[in-house]
């Protein structure tokens, strides 16, 4: 029987002896763990959108949206209210119920925050659940935001403590834990998770893992990246992550963190649909829904719609905004008395 109790205390070696477990055991314990906590057929689904893109001054080496490096993005100044609301009300047509913005910033500067804070607003008045992120906050910029409406802030730890200075230099893991810590105090939901497949060893994979879940919180959503190999970062040519892997690290990520969303995120366009569904058995339970992530590409509609399909699987319906994604929806409904319409 799984342990079901919600744990911050997770010592480094706890977590690599769970990565260690026979797959199939690892998977039975993860799956068992997440039935406990979520409805297994059901999918939250976010849509992205990048208000700002490219020209950021950081050098994050997986980063296509890095000024220094050659990677064919074109830097855009950050959108319009107009513009930002036309997407987010197309994306509610489609169904959505989370709208994530995402600009190319060290940090905001406050005048950029007072911009972004009449954006959420705006999206906000849509009824839709907002979700930003925008680099590192103080904390009155993370307060002006709440204070918007913001629900939720996207700002990951990326990777292990003693990796991160492989990958990042011009800020600190620590000053991504004090971002965070703006974030709860001002009363936000927190999104935070990492990136594997950046050439780091599975015990630095289990020090992502552990440093996510010994936070003063577990953050409410944990985006799973793997990385999406671009050319003209320092990253591209890594040698790619045997996708068990992958999956073991979303499974070690349910166990470690029961209640949160655990979101299967970047990198679904270059993995099998087989690995996806593992994903989801081994508690995967949101993605990012839409062609495009920030500036790469993401499954197409058609093709996410069909996997939800083959995999008997319901976008999540937000209690508050009682709407699901209605591009994966099928007609009739799922049985499970969701009100989602989703096929049986
Ligand atoms: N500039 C802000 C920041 O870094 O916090 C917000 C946007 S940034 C693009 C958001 C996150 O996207 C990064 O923390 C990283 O985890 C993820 N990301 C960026 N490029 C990626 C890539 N090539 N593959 C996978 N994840 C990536
Ligand atoms: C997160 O953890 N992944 C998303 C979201 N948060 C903002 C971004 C992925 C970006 C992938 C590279 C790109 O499309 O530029
Ligand atoms: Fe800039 Fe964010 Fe990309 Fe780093 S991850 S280069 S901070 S946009």
């Amino acid at each position: 029987m799984a342990d079901t109790a919600i744990r911050h205390d997770w010592t480094r070696a706890e977590v690599v002896a769970l990565f260690a477990l026979p797959f199939n055991e690892l998977l039975h314990r993860a799956h068992a763990l997440h039935r406990r906590y979520h409805d297994p057929n059901a999918v939250q689904v976010s849509t992205l959108l990048s208000i700002k893109t490219g020209g950021c001054p950081e050098d994050c080496a997986y980063c296509p949206q890095a000024a220094r490096y050659d990677t064919g993005v074109q830097a855009q100044k950050l959108m319009s209210v107009e513009d930002v609301l036309e997407r987010a009300q197309a994306a509610k047509d489609a169904g959505a119920s989370r709208f994530c913005m995402g600009a190319a910033w060290r940090g905001p500067k406050d005048r950029d925050v007072a911009k972004v804070a009449a954006i959420v607003r705006a999206v906000k008045s849509l009824g839709l659940e907002t979700c930003a992120t925008l680099g590192m906050l103080s904390g009155p910029q993370a307060d002006q935001l709440k204070a918007a409406g913001l629900d939720y802030y996207n700002h990951n730890l990326d990777t292990a403590p003693e990796f991160y200075g492989e990958v990042i230099h011009t800020r600190q893991y620590q000053e991504r834990l004090d971002t965070l810590g703006h974030v709860r105090a001002a009363g936000m939901k927190t999104c935070c998770g990492g990136i594997v497949g950046m050439g780091e060893s599975r015990d630095q994979r289990a020090g992502l893992l552990q440093a996510l879940a010994t936070l003063p919180e577990h953050p409410q959503s944990v985006p799973i990246n793997q990385l999406v190999q671009v050319e003209g970062t320092p990253l591209n040519g890594t040698a790619a992550l045997d996708p068990f892997e992958f999956v073991r690290t979303i499974a070690v990520a349910r166990l470690l963190m029961p209640a949160s969303m655990v979101r299967l995120s970047a990198g679904r366009q270059q993995m099998d649909d087989a690995v996806q569904a593992l994903c989801f058995f081994a508690g995967a339970n949101s993605i990012f829904h839409g062609e495009k992530l920030l500036t790469t590409d993401n499954p197409d509609v058609a093709h996410d719609r069909a996997l939800f399909a083959r995999l008997d699987l319901h976008p999540l319906a937000v209690e508050e905004a009682g709407t699901v994604h209605a591009d994966l929806m099928q007609a009739g409904g799922c049985g499970h008395g969701c009100g989602c319409g989703a096929a049986a």
